[in-house]
């Protein structure tokens, strides 16, 4: 069409966003027994954060509504990781999954944050254009996709050969 379909940039997201996080419950349970609450958590803020964002941008509730639901869910799933059971949890970990449990939830909050600034700049005040954006978009994507996914990728084979 020429232009970048909103549409499908969610779909995208609503695909990987989900498979990014739960990651996190993953990689705890690979060591250790624990509570399925915080797969749930983690994978139901993401859709809140994501369903939010979409309703804000395609027009199904404000934009400011979109953004503080979007806020809401992101923030909710930092708490998760940061210091709510997951974070405690990995907190009494050591070693590899540790290691990656830490380094995952860092991206989670830097390499992350693009997004929320790109609803902020790029659609709440229109200072960003949109190929910036897309650009930017897709840059991010290195970091909080491939090299997110290559570390856990690491960390479950280094796991997996511990214990044999
Ligand atoms: C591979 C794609 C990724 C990791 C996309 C992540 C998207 C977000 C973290 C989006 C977050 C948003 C907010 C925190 C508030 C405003 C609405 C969103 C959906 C842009």
């Amino acid at each position: 069409t020429g232009t970048s379909p909103t549409v499908f940039r969610y779909i995208d997201w609503l695909l990987t966003v989900p498979l990014l996080m739960v990651e996190f419950y993953f990689i705890l349970s690979a060591v250790k027994k624990v509570s399925s609450g915080i797969f749930w958590r983690l994978l139901i803020g993401t859709l809140v954060m994501l369903l939010g964002g979409y309703a804000g941008e395609a027009g199904y509730i404000s934009v400011n509504a979109g953004f503080i639901i979007g806020m809401g869910g992101w923030i909710f799933i930092l708490y998760e990781v940061f210091s709510g059971e997951a974070g405690k949890e990995a907190a009494r970990l050591s070693g590899a999954a540790k290691d990656c449990f830490e380094f995952c939830k860092w991206i989670v909050t830097i390499g992350w944050a693009v997004y929320p600034l790109g609803y902020l700049f790029g659609y709440m005040t229109g200072s960003a254009n949109e190929v910036t954006l897309n650009l930017v978009y897709n840059l991010a994507d290195f970091i909080n996709k491939i090299l997110f996914g290559l570390i856990i990728y690491k960390t479950a084979s280094s796991l997996t050969v511990g214990n044999k």
